[in-house]
């Protein structure tokens, strides 16, 4: 079967975007009318899971703030209970064009994993300083250990097949820089397939970005921190799995 044919959960994380989450989950629905969107809100201080759920989504709402790795394996866990095999993370905050959605999918024919990348040669994404030369480091050294040209290992926009959904219910790092850096490096030692593709990104559409740009040394230093620590715990084995 094709990967669009299969059952799509959309995953979005959450926190305080009230006046954008509904606009994202009414453009993911008009996009891919037969997936199913869950928004996890995580612990969010604003109307977030109310206006979501006017809008159409179900809202898995998480007793405390467990970051977007935490809420991310609730939405793996969710599409294993419930019997999806595709799960496409998207953020709340209109960054992501629910369009291409039906690509990043359709490129799991391919592969396990499909990232939506920036610094591709598509948009004109503007990161710069610090946290960019940060982001080239990762690429490199992570396009080296997926054994694949990445040039964005922190975005937020995935698509992940049937294997890769079955190893992030269990595996998916609920640790600091964990749902970027350490996910895709567990993805790549168990083995599965990950690639990129090029997407363009817009701006922030409401809300207050998590990032500043004077905790972008530390960003550096932590990164560094997650990768190695990724690197040195024991291989996930898809076959280990229930
Ligand atoms: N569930 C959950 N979601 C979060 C948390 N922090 C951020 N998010 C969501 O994760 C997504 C990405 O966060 P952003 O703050 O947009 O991070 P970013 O896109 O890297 O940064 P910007 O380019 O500044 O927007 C958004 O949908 C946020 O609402 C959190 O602690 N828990
Ligand atoms: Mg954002």
């Amino acid at each position: 079967m094709r990967p669009v044919d299969l059952p799509v959960l959309v995953v979005i994380p959450a926190l305080n975007e009230e006046d954008s989450v509904a606009d994202v989950v009414r453009d993911v629905h008009l996009a891919i009318p037969n997936a199913r969107v869950v928004v996890v809100d995580d612990g969010s201080s604003d109307r977030t899971a109310a206006r979501a759920e006017a809008a159409g989504a179900v809202v898995l709402s998480l007793p405390y703030n467990l970051g977007v790795g935490g809420a991310m394996r609730a939405g793996y866990r969710f599409a294993r209970s419930n019997g999806f095999e595709i799960v496409v993370q998207v953020d709340a905050d209109g960054q992501h064009d629910p369009a291409v959605i039906r690509d990043l999918v359709a490129g799991l024919d391919r592969a396990d994993l499909m990232i939506g990348a920036r610094f591709a040669g598509v948009g004109e994404y503007g990161v710069r300083g610090p946290r960019r030369w940060a982001m080239r480091a990762l690429a490199g050294v992570m396009s080296q250990v997926a054994r694949t040209p990445l040039t964005d290992v922190t975005s937020g926009f995935k698509a992940a097949g049937p294997r890769a959904v079955r190893l992030f219910a269990d595996t998916f790092p609920a640790e600091y820089l964990g749902d970027t850096i350490e996910a895709l490096v567990i993805a790549a030692r168990a083995g599965l397939v990950i690639r990129q593709l090029p997407v363009e990104m817009r701006a922030r559409q409401a809300g207050a970005p998590s990032h500043h740009p004077f905790k972008a040394a530390v960003y550096l230093t932590r990164a560094c921190a997650a990768f190695g620590l990724a690197m040195m715990r024991p291989r996930a084995r898809l076959e280990d799995l229930s």
